[in-house]
């Protein structure tokens, strides 16, 4: 038999309590508990069909070219781990929402980018994908509960976006919006959460080169759980700053207050860069579970990607940078 010793700097997953937590506590204190129960009951009526799904009419784009500069340290996740294994609260609070996300009308897919720019733009998804220069990188993703995978995202650089959406020098951030229908997402009818979801970037991290926006994952159109048909990857930042299923880039002057960040400031900041040496108010963020190999491993500054995005923080010591 194997017999398995746990090392001092493991947790047991348990203890690397998810945001849903928080949110159980928060539920009792708004006197609200019957409302799961009602949760419930609209996660049955909506229950979509897989039988009608028609191919997505950007499959033909992938595989994308692989770029060979961003390459991993350890193996992928395995691809039914990551498309399985997923955080998007519009459609349930569990990691189990593959079958309610297939709910999500893709097509049309309209994508609006205002505020500071020279001119309004409001964009097929499409037309956008014409526009942009797609390419596939393996990058690693770290989850603020202290699990992460290696997995390969197709898309274009989130500068190319920038590029195309021509922001007038007045513009300090980059504001990013999920789509809202709580007729087909049954957590958005959930009242305590500020749906939309909403994250945001300064510019410079919007421009970085590691910044993505990745429209394809494993090679294929991305799957509807993970984000369709557009999501942001940031992967030196915790995963809840990488936004899923984007309607809108808004240039601002004013730091956008994140879903998160919104629902409980002291756990989820703005910045929310990976740094193994600062816990998380509620467990420690020095290790990470892997998906596929459930191993444990010590997580890294920037999540590895401190070569990269290290000098966009100089100056700003006195934020809180890594939480
Ligand atoms: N709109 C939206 N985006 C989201 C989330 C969400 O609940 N809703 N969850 C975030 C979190 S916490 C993580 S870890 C990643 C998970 O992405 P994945 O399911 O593709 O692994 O998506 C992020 N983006
Ligand atoms: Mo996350």
């Amino acid at each position: 038999m194997h017999v398995r010793v746990r090392r001092g700097w493991e947790i047991p997953e348990r203890e690397a309590t998810p945001e849903e937590v928080f949110l159980r506590r928060r539920r009792l204190i708004a006197g609200l508990a019957a409302a799961p129960a009602l949760l419930a009951g609209a996660r049955l009526l909506t229950r979509p069909a897989f039988a009608d799904a028609v191919e997505d009419p950007s499959a033909g784009l992938y595989p994308a070219t692989q770029n060979p500069k961003y390459l991993l340290d350890r193996p992928l996740t395995a691809e039914a781990d990551a498309t399985s294994w997923n955080n998007f609260y519009e459609f349930g609070s569990s990691k189990d929402v593959v079958e309610e996300a297939q709910a999500l009308p893709i097509r049309p897919w309209m994508v609006k980018i205002d505020g500071l720019v020279e001119q309004e733009i409001e964009i097929g998804i499409d037309d956008l994908l014409k526009q942009m220069p797609l390419e596939e990188r393996l990058y690693r993703h770290r989850c603020v509960e202290a699990w992460s995978m290696a997995v390969p995202w197709s898309g274009f650089p989130l500068a190319s976006l920038v590029a195309f959406a021509r922001p007038t020098g007045d513009a300090r951030y980059l504001k990013m919006t999920t789509f809202m229908n709580p007729e087909v997402a049954p957590g958005q009818q959930v009242i305590w959460y500020p749906w939309p979801y909403v994250e945001g970037l300064t510019m410079a991290e919007a421009t970085n080169e590691l910044a993505f926006i990745a429209t394809g994952f494993y090679g294929k159109p991305i799957p509807k759980q993970n984000g369709a048909p557009l999501r942001l990857v940031v992967p030196w930042k915790y995963g809840f700053k990488s936004i899923k299923s984007i309607v809108q880039f808004s240039f601002v002057a004013e730091r956008p207050v994140g879903f998160w960040e919104a629902l409980q400031e002291s756990e989820y900041g703005f910045w929310a860069n990976v740094n193994p040496e600062v816990p998380h108010p509620r467990w420690s963020q020095a290790t990470e579970r892997q998906l596929t190999t459930d191993e444990r491993v010590p997580t890294l500054l920037f999540n590895g990607y401190a070569d990269y995005v290290a000098d966009l923080y100089k100056g700003l010591e006195n934020e809180r940078l890594y939480a």
